[in-house]
């Protein structure tokens, strides 16, 4: 098939999960056109059947916000038309749903139609598209698209409680390449993080509020209290400043490390310990997935979607949210019984295992295949 995939290209759970979705397809021999502003970051790869479409927003005087959505959707229609795409599957409702719905209809007039797959990944139905300001437009540009998707079922069933969806939502969870996650840890950078053996904590985020990454610093100081363990943080975000302010209060500043944003996160991950993931919130918890398919634990709160990932007593603990008490006490738990540890990874690797790319992907090319004409079947697959 040749399919356009529309995303945000940043380090954002969505827009990794839709890279890594467009490279699969593209190894299986579809054409995928993906359309969005930058190069996608995990879009790391040469491959033939794989397009990057930027969309240019031109400036004028006249604008202090230039029309990006106008943009997207006219990238949309030029992409669609001169490649003849098959269908469009756009991730992150906002604006990404309504620039499809208006492609579509510049299209139609074309006599072409392009079936428009809308996946939600979370914050674009539970924090901003709840806004008054876009709901209207979400509800509409939702019930519009042929298909939806939600990345677990605590977020299909947030989206009926949130809005007046009148559409099916097929769940098709997040899924991981556990090949590349479980690949054998690096033992020198181990070395380098950990001298003498500490523990190491990991958390991966945006850093933003919904992240609660303060308590990813009160956690790591109370398991800091009871053995040597060093604490990495991959990501930036607003919130940084204040974790480093209360690493700092809390004495532990010398044993966190603030490593930014990183593309290679499995080189990370085989090498440590434990993943921590406070949220408020998650659709899903992509992050916490990634380092389940590297043998970590993950101690995570009880939020949104992240019980259909992480698993009480299995993969890891959950606890409420802002109980920084259980989760420092479940880290330690894990953490001073090697065999318990040993245990917890392994349970959390097979877990991980039964999210891989590979059962996942036909799952999405079954979802397409019902929008796909006799003669794309032909062609193509
Ligand atoms: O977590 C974020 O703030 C980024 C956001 C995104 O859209 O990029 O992540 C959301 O989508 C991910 C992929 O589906 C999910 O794994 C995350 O749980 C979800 N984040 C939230 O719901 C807060």
């Amino acid at each position: 098939m040749r399919i356009g995939i529309v995303c945000y290209p940043t380090f954002g759970g969505s827009g990794v999960l839709a890279t890594e979705l467009g490279k699969a397809l593209a190894d299986k021999g579809h054409s995928v056109h993906f359309i969005t502003y930058q190069q996608p970051v995990r879009l790391n790869v040469f491959n033939a059947n794989i397009y990057y479409h930027e969309v240019r927003v031109p400036t004028y005087p006249l604008f202090d916000y230039p029309p990006y959505e106008v943009a997207l959707s006219s990238t949309m229609v030029d992409v669609i038309l001169h490649h003849d795409l098959d269908l469009l599957h756009v991730h992150y409702a906002i604006p990404h749903a309504s620039a499809a719905y208006m492609a579509k209809q510049i299209v139609a007039k074309e006599g072409k139609n392009i079936p428009v797959i809308t996946t939600l990944h979370g914050t674009d139905i539970t924090l901003v598209g709840k806004d008054k300001t876009y709901a209207p437009v979400v509800t509409f540009s939702i019930n519009e698209s042929d298909a939806i998707t939600a990345v677990s079922a605590n977020l299909r069933d947030e989206t009926y409680r949130s809005f007046k969806i009148k559409k099916e939502i097929d769940v098709i969870h997040n899924f991981v390449d556990v090949a590349r996650f479980s690949k054998k840890p690096i033992d020198a950078f181990r070395r380098v993080i950990a001298p003498n053996n500490e523990k190491i904590l990991v958390h991966a985020s945006n850093f933003r509020k919904v992240k609660r990454v303060q308590d990813v610093v009160k956690i790591f100081a109370k398991v800091r209290k009871e053995m040597p363990a060093k604490l990495l943080l991959v990501g930036d975000g607003p919130e940084r400043p204040a974790m480093e302010d209360l690493a700092d209060a809390l004495g532990v500043s010398d044993d966190v490390r603030f490593l930014g944003k990183q593309e290679q996160m499995e080189e990370i991950l085989v090498v440590s310990d434990l993943f921590i993931l406070p949220s408020e919130y998650e659709s899903f918890g992509l992050a916490a997935l990634e380092a389940m398919a590297a043998h970590m634990p993950v101690i995570s709160t009880n939020a949104g979607g992240l019980p259909e990932v992480n698993i009480h007593g299995k993969t890891g603990f959950l606890a409420d949210v802002g109980d920084v008490e259980s989760m420092s006490a479940f880290a330690i738990e894990i953490l001073s019984d090697p065999e318990k540890h040993a245990q917890f990874k392994a349970q959390a690797y097979e877990l991980a295992c039964t999210f891989d790319i590979q059962n996942v992907i036909p799952v999405y090319e079954k979802l397409y295949s019902r929008f796909c004409t006799m003669e794309c079947e032909k062609v193509n697959i």
